[in-house]
């Protein structure tokens, strides 16, 4: 297999990962502004299908009609140059001091309705580049102090913000669907919606709960000491995978954003195994920091790399599936058991079969050896290349 990737990959990339600067809370940008016509001309020539944005990663913050106008038409001249395509775009609700409450749970009413007005303005340049999804992440609807925040009502704000945008796209008849990106703390000292459960038992209290999933961050679930692969196996289970930031993270700390495979490699196998398994078929996307030690040539090797460590790991997840030892240790630990019904017998039956209780012999059944050991070893020997 070729670790050289190709459009049909689906790799995409934000304008804002190969375009950060390296500034962070203690130091100052380590590399000049990248143009995004330029990060566009990059990332193709890497093999990614695509970019996305945020509106102020594109226009920045206060640029004129005209301006913003000239600035589309350049993009779109490099997208119609390279085939590179716009799959998700996102609104900026964090960088301008006008968030430093939230956006959509402001306390603030007029941020409130502002924050709407800015995302709906960049759901129409989405729309009119042929994204399908809309992520929002709510990095600083959240607070630092308990009095700061009546978390109950910033949920029906959260809700009501949820429920005009869906309106606002039924109303345009765009093709969009949001995706929530859940994420703990960092921006703020806790953020509403923290994980990937949160969000979906929020997204269930929606009126249009249909046109909304989820955005999951690998690091992010991993700064709340989750495991991350199985967060993304719920949200497959509950139809709400719409799109999935891939990165790196080295257990419960800062938000690392390290390229993808860099971090936990293990959960990142367990996560292309899950993702090349499922009916998952939207962007890879990237949603890393190549750290402010590379010069701008690094900045290419290090998004090369995300692209180069999904496609290691797929040839790794595919020939670890495909090991006959590997398909007879899963029988040997039951997981085709798991994957049949419990009681497809019925109540009434399960309530009558003496064998599943009364004559049940717990202590014999606990004698089974689950053998996952072995199994995690023979994963261990495909993911380090020590096998097939
Ligand atoms: C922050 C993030 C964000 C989101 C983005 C929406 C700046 O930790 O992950 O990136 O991904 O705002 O896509
Ligand atoms: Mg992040
Ligand atoms: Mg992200």
């Amino acid at each position: 297999m070729s670790y050289t990737p190709t459009p049909e990959d689906r790799f995409t990339f934000g304008l804002w990962t190969v375009g950060w600067r390296g500034a962070d809370p203690f130091g100052d940008a380590t590399r000049p502004a990248l143009d995004p016509v330029e990060a566009v001309h990059r990332l193709a020539a890497l093999g990614a299908h695509g970019v996305t944005f945020h509106d102020d990663d594109l226009v920045p913050f206060g640029s004129s009609a005209t301006e913003r106008d000239a600035i589309i038409a350049r993009l779109r001249t490099a997208l119609d140059a390279t085939g590179m395509k716009v799959p998700m775009a996102t609104t900026n609700l964090f960088s301008h001091p006008v968030f430093k409450d939230g956006a959509f749970t402001a306390n603030d009413r007029g941020v409130r309705r502002y924050a709407l007005r800015k995302a709906m303005r960049n759901m129409d340049l989405a729309a009119e580049l042929g994204a399908t999804t809309y992520v929002a992440w709510g990095g600083r609807e959240g607070s630092e102090s308990g009095a700061a925040k009546d978390v109950r009502a910033a949920l029906d704000r959260m809700k009501e913000a949820f429920d005009l945008l869906c309106e606002y796209v039924v109303s345009q008849g765009y093709d969009l669907r949001l995706a929530i990106e859940p994420k703990p703390n960092e921006p703020r000292g806790d953020i509403l919606l923290p994980t990937i459960g949160h969000a979906l038992a929020f997204i269930d209290r929606l009126e249009r709960p249909d046109m909304v999933g989820l955005n999951p961050e690998v690091g992010h679930e991993q700064m709340a000491g989750l495991n991350f692969p199985h967060g993304i196996a719920q949200a497959l289970w509950s139809g709400k995978l719409f799109h999935i930031d891939l990165n790196g993270q080295s257990s419960i700390k800062y938000d690392q954003d390290l390229r993808f495979g860099a971090g936990d490699l293990r959960q990142a196998f367990w996560l292309v195994d899950l993702l090349e398994s499922s009916d998952y078929t939207g962007p890879r996307h990237f949603d890393f920091k190549p750290p402010r030690t590379e010069d701008s040539e690094g900045v290419w090797a290090s998004a090369a790399g995300n692209m180069r460590n999904y496609l290691i790991l797929k040839e790794r997840a595919l020939a670890f599936r495909a090991d006959p030892e590997v398909r007879e240790a899963l029988r040997i630990s039951g997981l085709d058991e798991l994957a049949a019904p419990t009681a497809e017998d019925g109540l009434r039956s399960l309530l009558d079969d003496r064998s599943s209780f009364e004559d049940f012999d717990a202590d014999t059944a606990a004698e089974r050896g689950m053998a996952f050991e072995r199994l995690d070893q023979l994963a261990m020997d495909h993911l380090l290349g020590a096998r097939g």
